[in-house]
């Protein structure tokens, strides 16, 4: 290494406070990591039978919840919070404009999920009369404790905060340079924040005016159909919300690691405002058995989805273009020859090679998915967790651990305890998934039930109907216990990292693209137009089958009126009030009215 490269500063030399930060966010997200990855292990032996001593099937529900929500809620989006600050405050190359501020939004974020976290975990025990056993899909009919919405309220809110913080620090930057295209990262920071703010006031409304009065008693019933759209319109777009780290990481990170540039920073930019414009209005294709929605809906929210596979084919193409860029550059040759001349040996580079491979495959899965027709053989079976372990749970999971090989010694100055350990570990997860994840779109196929401790229905047996049944539940134990033990290899390895001394020298710079931002088109800057854009075809995507829904249904469900029993009263105090306020306006306008004809 060279003696300029060794005097470089690092993140942290840098922007120590904004390190902290990030520090606790990402240490935030792996504490839930371990929690989740606990539940995952237990229910994995449980529902496949290998190992039934821990739960009783009554409580694979809490145990599912908690699986789903420590990880797919806490450990994705603290994640995301630490690696956008990161961003953010590297690419702008400046610190938050109030570090205060910056905390602020942690602290309610850790207090919401905290919230939620405790409503989840009392299920075990019925000591405390609380329970929130309601998946991380979360929507009626289903019920949780109101601690479970509130939380969630409170950690969305904190999200909210956080994005705020983000563009406060870019407009604050702006002001100093004023012609200058946004950075990439900060690009790609605000473009998943203005989709996040799209998606999650769905979800806002949902809980706020829905989930929370119901689950505090103040409204009798929901309207399911309705609560579960809201969730949907929320729920496809936040799968971007935990894919845009791994693609910023992939963009950005990657291709330095492979010893070369981006492809084409315009391309990466194109990619993002395509998610920003197309995520939100395609969430009906997780409903096209839902009975209550019309078939036209579901067909145009189908198309929809197949026009947004084209961001990440088109990721597949920029990014796999770099990093044989970055072979090429270390002397790799031939149309395939140029993979045996990549940094193999290096954790981060491998477990994001695989992360993104193994998406090739989950993408393919999603494709199956979103075809109308063939989702109904798919729908509700195992084969949708085989698909969503492939992308949050590699794509996204692996890519984040791969990533902290390489971002925690620049926001740590530590180096990592043992490269070998962590290369084996993101090899483990892979074979781990592979077994696992082929196994249940495998079971899926066969008709096997998703989200259910007894899969075989009473007086059914699986085995005689398809002889393969044990083996695939073997062969997802097998995955499951591997994919356990890669998590905590990777937990144990970054926290032997955190004891090790601090040195200097570990700074690694981002090189620019190949083609720059001066060859993307200015518009592609322009956040307020595809904002604009995406709110449009949320609006035409969703008004028609929102308003046919409550039209069938009822606001709060079939056969109670638009407003719910304690607005009447409280309708009526209004209304008085407001009678008896009008009453003395008129009276005394009259008043002087008649005063000034006098005085005439
Ligand atoms: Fe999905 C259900 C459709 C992507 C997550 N999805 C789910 C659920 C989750 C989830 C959690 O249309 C279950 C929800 C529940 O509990 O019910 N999904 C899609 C489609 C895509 C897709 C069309 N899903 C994701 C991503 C997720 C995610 C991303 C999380 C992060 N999904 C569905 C549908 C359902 C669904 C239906 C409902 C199913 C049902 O009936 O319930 C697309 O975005 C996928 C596009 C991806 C590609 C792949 C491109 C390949 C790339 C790899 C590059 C290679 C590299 C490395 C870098 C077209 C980018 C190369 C390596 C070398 C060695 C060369
Ligand atoms: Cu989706």
């Amino acid at each position: 290494m060279s003696t300029e490269i060794e005097s470089d500063p690092t993140f942290l030399d840098k922007f120590p406070q904004e390190a902290r930060v990030v520090r606790a966010a990402l240490l935030s997200s792996f504490f839930a990591l371990f929690l989740g990855a606990i539940f995952g292990i237990v229910q994995t032996l449980h529902r496949t039978d290998i190992f039934r001593g821990l739960i009783s099937s009554a409580e694979y529900y809490t145990v599912l919840t908690a699986h789903g929500v420590f990880l797919v809620i806490s450990f994705t989006v603290f994640f995301l919070v630490g690696l956008f600050t990161w961003a953010v405050t590297r690419s702008l190359d400046r610190p938050v404009v109030n570090i205060k501020i910056t905390w602020t939004w942690y602290a309610i974020m850790a207090a919401g999920i905290t919230m939620t976290g405790v409503s989840i975990l009392a299920g075990f025990t019925d000591a405390i009369d609380m329970s929130a056993d309601v998946l991380f899909t979360f929507y009626a009919p289903l019920q949780a404790h109101p601690l479970f919405y509130t939380g969630l309220a409170v950690f969305i809110v904190g999200t909210w905060l956080a994005g705020a913080d983000w563009f406060r620090t870019w407009l604050a930057w702006k002001d100093d340079h004023p012609d200058e295209r946004i950075p990439l990262q900060t690009f790609m920071v605000l473009t998943t924040m203005a989709m996040w703010y799209i998606a999650t006031s769905a979800i806002a409304v949902s809980v706020l005016a829905f989930l929370l009065p119901w689950s505090l008693g103040l409204i009798d019933q929901v309207n399911p159909t309705l609560t579960r759209t809201l969730f949907w319109f929320f729920g496809h777009p936040v799968v971007y919300f935990w894919l845009m780290p791994a693609y910023m990481l992939w963009y950005t990170v990657l291709p330095k690691i492979a010893g070369g540039r981006l492809f084409s920073d315009p391309l990466a930019r194109v990619v993002f405002v395509l998610f920003l414009l197309l995520s939100t209005p395609v969430g009906i294709h997780h409903q096209y058995l839902d009975p209550g929605i019309a078939e036209g809906f579901k067909f145009i929210s189908m198309t929809n989805t197949m026009f947004l596979l084209l961001p990440s084919l088109l990721t597949a193409f920029t990014v796999v273009a770099s990093v044989e860029y970055g072979a090429r550059q270390r002397g790799g040759t031939g149309l395939l020859g140029w993979l045996t001349d990549l940094p193999w040996r290096n954790p981060a580079f491998t477990g994001m090679m695989l992360a993104g491979l193994m998406f090739a495959a989950g993408g393919f899965s999603g494709m199956v998915n979103a075809g109308m027709n063939i989702n109904y053989m798919i729908h509700n079976t195992i084969w949708v967790p085989g698909h969503f372990h492939l992308t949050v749970g590699t794509a996204v999971a692996l890519t984040m651990m791969a990533g902290t090989y390489w971002l925690w010694p620049q926001i740590s100055n530590k180096p990592i305890y043992s490269k070998p350990i962590g290369l084996f570990q993101v090899v483990l997860w892979f074979i781990g998934m592979a077994l696992m994840s082929n196994a249940m779109h495998a079971q899926g196929i066969l008709g096997v039930p998703r989200r259910t401790a007894e899969p075989e229905y009473a007086g059914f047996e699986y085995s005689t109907a398809f002889g393969g049944f044990g083996e695939l539940n073997v062969q997802i134990a097998i995955g499951g216990t591997l994919l356990f033990v890669s998590t905590i290899l990777f937990i144990g390895n970054l926290v032997l990292t955190m004891g090790n001394p601090k040195v200097s020298g570990l700074a690694e710079t981002l090189p620019p693209a190949l083609s720059g931002p001066e060859d993307a088109p200015q518009v592609l800057d322009n956040l307020r137009l595809w904002f604009a854009i995406a709110l449009v075809l949320v609006v035409l995507a969703y008004a028609l089958p929102i308003a046919a829904i409550i039209n069938r249904g009822g606001l709060f469900g079939p056969g109670v009126d638009a407003f719910p029993v304690w607005v009447t009263p409280a309708f009526d105090v209004l209304t008085d009030a407001t009678g008896a306020l009008v009453g003395t306006v008129t009276e005394t306008v009259a008043s002087n009215l008649r005063f000034s004809e006098v005085l005439r």
